[in-house]
Parts: C-alpha cells; sequence; structure tokens
C-alpha cells in the first residue's frame, strides 16, 4: 500500500504506459531496441542468438503488462488461487509457445524476416528449459498451460534449479551425462530480489510455557537459507490472462561471502557458507519413477515448500480473513509425495506462528479443499520414505508435528478398528523398520482432502493395492481419478502446424484448440478423398523432416516411405525399452532368413527410440547400449537395406519430441500392465495421427475406449493376472518363449558384441524370474507386430484409422483434467479478463 501511487499522479501514469506492440513494424522496433540497449549490439554484431535474444525480451515485455494485469485483477477480486506444488516443471522452450499464445507468431515472422532472419532458426537457438525428468514433470507445464488459458487464477511453485535434466550424449553406444547449465541467458524469468523468504534447517526445538500458561514450541538455532524468487510469466492461449511460476532459488543468509574469514586467509571457508546454501537449488535430482533418500534432496523439498507457503500465507494475511477461510482462499495440490512437507510446514506456521490450537489449525489445514495429493506411480521403489533420523536432524520440528499427526490419526484408526493391531502397523505415517522411516505418501493421504490417480486403471489399482487401508478408514471419496492430459496448443499447434492449419480449415476455425471435443467432426470427413490426401501428405513431410534430423545427427539414411516406429520415453525396465529391441532383432533375423525375393516384398521400417537413463541405473543404460549395437549392425547390413533401421536419438526432450511426435506411424506405449501410471506421450502421438501399439495399461486402455479396438494394436498380459505370472516363474517352471530363446542365443553368440554386457539383460529374463514378464508378452507382440505391418500396407485404411483416431482424441485435452480437477478438488471458479 505504501508504494501506490497518489491519486493526483495516477493521471501522468496512464498517460506514460507502455503499449503492447501490434504490427510488425512496432514489433520490429521492439527487436532493434533490444539488440541496441539490452545486449548492446547493432545491426554490424547481430548473428541469430542476439536476434532470438531480443525477440524473447519483445515477447517477455509483452507478456509481462499481460501479467500485471492478471495479477492486479485477480488481487482487487481477491479470487480464490490454486497453487500447483511441482518439484519439476519440463517447461521446453517458450518463443514459439509465447508467440502463438499471444497469437502473434506470424507478424513476428514477418518482422523477422524484413530484419534478415527466418523465425524457425530463431525459434531453434533456445535452450529448452528442462527442470523435470519426464512425465511427471510434463504433465506440469501442461496443466500450467491450461491453466491459464481458462483463465484460472492459478501459479505453479517449483525450484530455480542452475542444472537441469543432464544432457545425453552417445559415445560409442554408451550414453554419457553431461550438465545442462541453461542459465547463461534466460529471458523469460523475472528475477525477485526483494521477494525473499528466509528459510531455517537443523537446529533444536525448545518447549516454554508462554504469559498464557499454554506450553509452546520454539525452534531456535541451526541456520538460515534465503530463497530468491524468480518467476516466469505463462500465457494463455487466446487470452490475456497470464499467469505465474514462481521458481525458487537458494542463497547464502551472511551475504556473499565471509569477509573476515577471506581477509585473514581462509579462502576457502570464506565461501563454504554460501556454496552450502546455493547448492540447495543446484540441480535436478535425474531419477524417473525412483527416490534415492538422499539429505539433499529433502533440503530441496523443505526449502521449495516453506517458501511457498511463506509466500501464500503473506499473500492471504493482505486479505485480512479469518483463518478458518484459508481453504476457501487457497487450494494446493501436490504434485506427488515431494512437497508433503507442506502439510506439516503449515500446521506449524498455524500453532507455533499464529499460536491457533491444533485441533482448529488441523482443521484447516485438512479443511476442504486445501491440499490434494496426486499419486503417479505404484512402483514400491518410487514411493517416498525418508529416515526418522535425517527428518529429527534436518526439521526437529517437523518430525515432532509428524508424530503428533501420526498419534492423532491412529487413535482415530483404532477407534474404527478396535481389535487390530495389523492395520495400524500399515497405516502408521512411520514405518517401524530399522532404521524407521517416514512414509511420505501415508502422510499425504492424512492431510489432503482428496487424493487422486492419473488413469482409470491407476487409481482403481491404488485404491486395491497400496492405499487399500486407507479406502476403509477414509471412505471411498477421499479418492478420486483425474485421467492426464496434454495441451493440444503445444501437441499440436506448435508441433503440428500444417495439421492444425488442415484442422482449422476444416472446422472453420481454430477453437477446436480450446474446445478439443470439437475434433469429432473430423469424422465426417473420413471419406474425403482430397482431405485424405492432404491428411496423409502431412505426415509424410513431418516424417521427412524427421529423417532429416536422423541424417544429421547419427548420419544414417532412412527412408520416409517406411513405416516409422518410434519408442521415446525415460528409458525404464517396467516401459520394456527391452521387449522392443528384442522384437527387434526377431525381425532381423526373421529378415535374414528369407529368401532375397521373399526379403523384397517385406515391409520397410525405421525403428526409432529416444530417452534418458537414470546416471545411476546400470540395467537401463545396458538398454541403451543393446539398441544402439543392434544400430549399428542393421543399419550396415546389406541384405537388409531400407528394410530395417535401428536409430537411438541423443538426448530426447521436448524439443525434440515437438518434432517426433507428429512424424510416427505407430508408437510403442508397452509397459508391463499395471505398471505405468498413465503415460502421456501415447495421447501426442495418436493426436498427431499416429497410431499405438501397446498394453492394456495406464491411458491406454481409456485411448482405446475413445478410439474404438480398430484403430489401436493391443497385445500382451492384462494387469490381473500379472501377480500371478509372477508367482508362476518363481514357484513354477519358468520356459522361456522360443523366438525369444533364439534372440537370446544370437546376442550371446556376439553378433552384437559386447556379449558380457547384455548378459544381465537376458539373466533378468531367463534367470531372475522375468518380473516385467518380457517372455511372456513375447509371442502376443511379435504377432501384432505383423497385424500392424499387414494394415500399414493398406494406405487407405490406414489414413482412415489415422483421422478416426484424431478425431475421437478430444477427451485427452489437459483442459478438460483441469476442469475435473476445478470441479471436482478445487473447488475454483475461473476470472476472465476482457481487455
Ligand atoms: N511419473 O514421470 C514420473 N515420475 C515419477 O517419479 C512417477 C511417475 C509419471 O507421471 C506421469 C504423469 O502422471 C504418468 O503419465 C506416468 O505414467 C508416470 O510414470
Amino acid at each position: 500500500v505504501e508504494a501506490s501511487i497518489p491519486e493526483p499522479q495516477r493521471e501522468a501514469w496512464k498517460r506514460s504506459q507502455t503499449a503492447a506492440f501490434k504490427s510488425s513494424d512496432e514489433f520490429e522496433k521492439e527487436v532493434v531496441r533490444h539488440v541496441e540497449t539490452s545486449l548492446a549490439r547493432s545491426m554490424f554484431n547481430c548473428d541469430e542468438k542476439a536476434a532470438y535474444s531480443a525477440t524473447s525480451l519483445a515477447f517477455r515485455d509483452r507478456l509481462i503488462l499481460d501479467w500485471n494485469k492478471t495479477q492486479q485483477r485477480q488481487t482487487y477480486r481477491d479470487s480464490k488461487r490454486v497453487y500447483y506444488f511441482s518439484l519439476e516443471f519440463l517447461m521446453g522452450r517458450a518463443l514459439d509457445n509465447a508467440m502463438l499464445n499471444v497469437g502473434m507468431k506470424d507478424t513476428a515472422k514477418a518482422g523477422l524476416a524484413d530484419l534478415g532472419f527466418r523465425i524457425e532458426d530463431i525459434i531453434g537457438q533456445e535452450h529448452d528449459a528442462a527442470l523435470g525428468n519426464g512425465g511427471l514433470g510434463r504433465l506440469a507445464a501442461c496443466f500450467l498451460d491450461s491453466l491459464a488459458s481458462l483463465d484460472f487464477p492459478a501459479w505453479g511453485y517449483g525450484l530455480r534449479y542452475r542444472y537441469g535434466i543432464f544432457k545425453q550424449e552417445i559415445i560409442d553406444g554408451y550414453q554419457v551425462e553431461v550438465p545442462d547449465y541453461w542459465l547463461d541467458f534466460n529471458p523469460w524469468e523475472f528475477p525477485r530480489h526483494d521477494v525473499t523468504v528466509d528459510v531455517q534447517f537443523f537446529g533444536s526445538v525448545k518447549k516454554v510455557t508462554n504469559e498464557e500458561g499454554k506450553s509452546v514450541a520454539i525452534w531456535e538455532g541451526g541456520e538460515i537459507v534465503v530463497a530468491v524468487a524468480y518467476d516466469v510469466p505463462i500465457p494463455g492461449y487466446d487470452t490475456p490472462t497470464t499467469n505465474n511460476l514462481r521458481l525458487w532459488s537458494s542463497k547464502a543468509s551472511g551475504g556473499e561471502f565471509d569477509f573476515q574469514k577471506f581477509n585473514s586467509g581462509d579462502y576457502e571457508s570464506s565461501v563454504a557458507e554460501q556454496q552450502r546454501a546455493e547448492t540447495i537449488s543446484n540441480v535436478l535430482y535425474p531419477n524417473d519413477n525412483l527416490e534415492r533418500g538422499k539429505e539433499l534432496r529433502l533440503k530441496q523439498q523443505y526449502f521449495w515448500v516453506a517458501a511457498s507457503l511463506y509466500d501464500i500465507v503473506r499473500r492471504f494475511k493482505k486479505s485480512k480473513r479469518a483463518w478458518r477461510e484459508f481453504p476457501e482462499q487457497v487450494a494446493i495440490q501436490l504434485n506427488d509425495t515431494h512437497p508433503t512437507l507442506a502439510i506439516v510446514e503449515l500446521q506449524r506456521i498455524l500453532v507455533d506462528v499464529e499460536g491457533l490450537e491444533w485441533d482448529l489449525a488441523w482443521e484447516i489445514v485438512t479443511g476442504t479443499p486445501q491440499f490434494g495429493y496426486t499419486n503417479h506411480t505404484v512402483l514400491p521403489e518410487a514411493l517416498e520414505k525418508w529416515p526418522v533420523g535425517l527428518v529429527q536432524h534436518l526439521l526437529p520440528r517437523h518430525l515432532q508435528i509428524i508424530y503428533d499427526i501420526n498419534l492423532f490419526f491412529l487413535q482415530y484408526v483404532e477407534k474404527q478398528f478396535p481389535d487390530d493391531r495389523d492395520i495400524l502397523t500399515r497405516v502408521s505415517i512411520i514405518e517401524e523398520s530399522q532404521p524407521k522411516m517416514v512414509r511420505m505418501a501415508h502422510l499425504a493421504i492424512v492431510g489432503s482432502h482428496k487424493v487422486n490417480g492419473v488413469a482409470e486403471l491407476h487409481s482403481d489399482l491404488i485404491k486395491t493395492t497400496i492405499f487399500k487401508d486407507f479406502v476403509e478408514i477414509f471412505g471411498p471419496d477421499r479418492f478420486t481419478n483425474v485421467t492426464n492430459g496434454i495441451t493440444p496448443r503445444r501437441w499440436l499447434h506448435q508441433a503440428n502446424p500444417r495439421l492444425s492449419e488442415l484442422i482449422a480449415s476444416k472446422l472453420g476455425s481454430h477453437e477446436f484448440l480450446k474446445d478439443l471435443s470439437q475434433l469429432n467432426k473430423l469424422e465426417l470427413l473420413v471419406q474425403d478423398k482430397e482431405f485424405k490426401k492432404e491428411w496423409a501428405e502431412i505426415k509424410f513431410a513431418n516424417k521427412v523432416r524427421l529423417a532429416k534430423y536422423i541424417k544429421e545427427t547419427t548420419g544414417v539414411n532412412v527412408n520416409p516411405s517406411a513405416l516409422f516406429d518410434v519408442q521415446v520415453k525415460r528409458i525404464h525396465e517396467y516401459k520394456r525399452q527391452q521387449l522392443n529391441i528384442f522384437g527387434v532383432i526377431h525381425r532381423y533375423l526373421t529378415l535374414k532368413a528369407m529368401a532375397p525375393a521373399e526379403r523384397k516384398k517385406q515391409l520397410p521400417r525405421v525403428s526409432i527410440f529416444g530417452g534418458k537413463a537414470a546416471p545411476g541405473y546400470w540395467m537401463a543404460k545396458q538398454i541403451i547400449h543393446l539398441i544402439n549395437a543392434v544400430g549399428s549392425v542393421v543399419n550396415n547390413d546389406e541384405d537388409i537395406g531400407d528394410l530395417l533401421k535401428v536409430i537411438f536419438l541423443e538426448d530426447y526432450n521436448v524439443s525434440k519430441a515437438e518434432i517426433i511426435c507428429p512424424a510416427s506411424d505407430i508408437s510403442e506405449h508397452i509397459s508391463t500392465a499395471g505398471t505405468e501410471a498413465s503415460g502421456t506421450s501415447n495421447m501426442k502421438f495418436v493426436l498427431n495421427g499416429g497410431l499405438i501399439i501397446g498394453t492394456c495399461d495406464g491411458a491406454n486402455i481409456e485411448i482405446t475406449r475413445e478410439v474404438g479396438e480398430n484403430n489401436i494394436f493391443l497385445f500382451g498380459n492384462l494387469s490381473e493376472d500379472v501377480e500371478d505370472l509372477r508367482h508362476a516363474h518363481t514357484y513354477g517352471s519358468h520356459t522361456i518363449d522360443p523366438d525369444l530363446a533364439k534372440v537370446f542365443e544370437e546376442i550371446q553368440k556376439g553378433t552384437f558384441g559386447s556379449v558380457h554386457d547384455f548378459s544381465a539383460m537376458i539373466a533378468a529374463v531367463k534367470d531372475h524370474g522375468d518380473y516385467y514378464l518380457v517372455s511372456d508378452d513375447f509371442h502376443s507382440y511379435i504377432e501384432t507386430h505383423k497385424l500392424v505391418d499387414e494394415a500399414y500396407r493398406n494406405q487407405e485404411e490406414w489414413v482412415v484409422k489415422s483421422i478416426t483416431a484424431v478425431a475421437r482424441m478430444g477427451f485427452f485435452s489437459s483442459d478438460r483434467c483441469i476442469y475435473e480437477y476445478a470441479d471436482g478438488i478445487w473447488n475454483v471458479e475461473p476470472l476472465p479478463r476482457r481487455d
């Protein structure tokens, strides 16, 4: 309030307000101004990187004007806000997205051309913002796009990692990790050096009696690390609403470094505190579907959660409302268990800082709708647990609060199930193991009013397996499903502009990008010859573009008329890239065994892989190695030629996905049934007119329901049979599929080199119980690929399938997800801006 300009001077302000550029002339002026002033360059010294920087700054200015107005309006209306807490935001590039969302790409294209640049080259200069591992982080990014596009008052909260997910290089067929330093120039963020929060760690807790005779806890000592806010504007599509993604960066509280130590010659320790503090937001943990229990990771979690909650509470307190109204003003979505400490931190703020009684505080914390928790996996190795000793050391007061929450919770359970000791052991927030552990998922369920899975099968599975007891305790209503979705703006309009334009021309407008169900009108056109021709041409052009990229990056020539078969995602045994490459070897052996005349009749195929392995995941790295080893044999085999090519694309990321997704004929989503919570790339491929070969897992099941069984290739065992099969492998006799056995023999003969390296992959199937059911599903997988080949031979029919599938994908827009969350979990309304 103190910083507000007095009424009489406001006219002068209004007269001087910056206006956003509208024409390409105005845009050019902005670009040149940024080149000359922000970058201190000139037309004699402006390369593509500088042109990218200036273009981005011009768009950033535009976004921030809209951002200011959006925030002012939300504050003025005092509207309820949603806060999406996520340790990962896999945003990818921002410029193309910003230009399209504000509807200025054509203007920018003309302006850049005038100034001597091609817009594609300029867009290509941008470094991906890769602050995430895979599906979980990309989902958060799609949700931000939808929240802004649908005018919801919403903020994302995360960490500003100095290093995002590592860059993957393939050297001699092996993955090598290179740090991803992406901040040398990042025009998309606004440092807010005035928005800081002191975050406390370590220390001890003292109980004292206050003046009112009440016993209160005082957390003292330890160290303080400062959180500094960096804001990233998130533009909605076709709306002035521009939301905020606030990322926290850590810095030492005692200034830059210790001058006393520095002056006395103790250089190293003079910067030690600074370095320790900065380490917190230094690097993203590169694990997907795996938790490693490292102290620094817990520090990251608390640092981020404490700063974000402080920020939210500060904002809430300005409104002078009573604490009871907090859940009516604030909805917080916990993206996985990573931010679960927020529940404990809010209880601590209310009890220790605000002086509320425990029970009232807990009512507010667990109020409806306060916290919602999204679960993304049932894999036991991914469920977070923290050693009690570590929590005690780092966050002594929080451990006490966790124990108290657990005590009251277990008392509540005991009342319901008086004679059942086992249930208390099973559901306790504290696992009585050696060492004792805090089970974060249990804490998240106890503290949230809704828990959701991310696809129907997954939401059913959590209710019947890992969280079964909690359904008994809290009733089925605490558990719900929100099937994942993707933003059609990035994954259709941006990645596949020609397809987007073709669809718009047939539907009469671009409205489908905001209401994806409108795609269903395309079904009326499946027999339209001209339309089908254009559709097929666009797919072909996208394949040509990918073939060019493959040539540039791997040196391998691939035939764009071949069937492009793509599997790109994190490398994980449960996602079964090993099944795919074993299938490729089987295809290779089959081709080799054919007489040349017979071979000539076969359908050419390009098997394309991409994805990162966690640096410590040895088996995943062997899978990458095998794919590359098979590629170097097959791609150089003259008997085979174009009939089979095997490509591993280095450093798969969001911007590469934008080239890859529009270019698939078939994509592989072949996880062992019951292991992939949802999957979202399956949706991206189908939305771009590719078909799927997949298991009955995650969202594949709902995709099948929507597109129809004729337009997807399903194979393999069902999730309800997995347990019995695993049991049989261990306790019965386990015979390997004969075709797979031949594949193994070939590998062991040394056809692909390094017999020793690949022996563990084979042993996992043959000797160690084949946990992922590779052998059980192999036959069905191979047979289904034959059906794919057959179907692809009939191009007429294939295009009909492709169009029909796209027409029926409306359900998988992340806009639909956001409406479901808003309605069923957050109880929040959009706040459209009219200007
Ligand atoms: N997921 O990306 C991750 N990381 C994890 O640690 C756990 C789960 C993925 O989340 C996606 C978004 O919900 C899901 O589509 C995907 O199946 C799941 O593996």
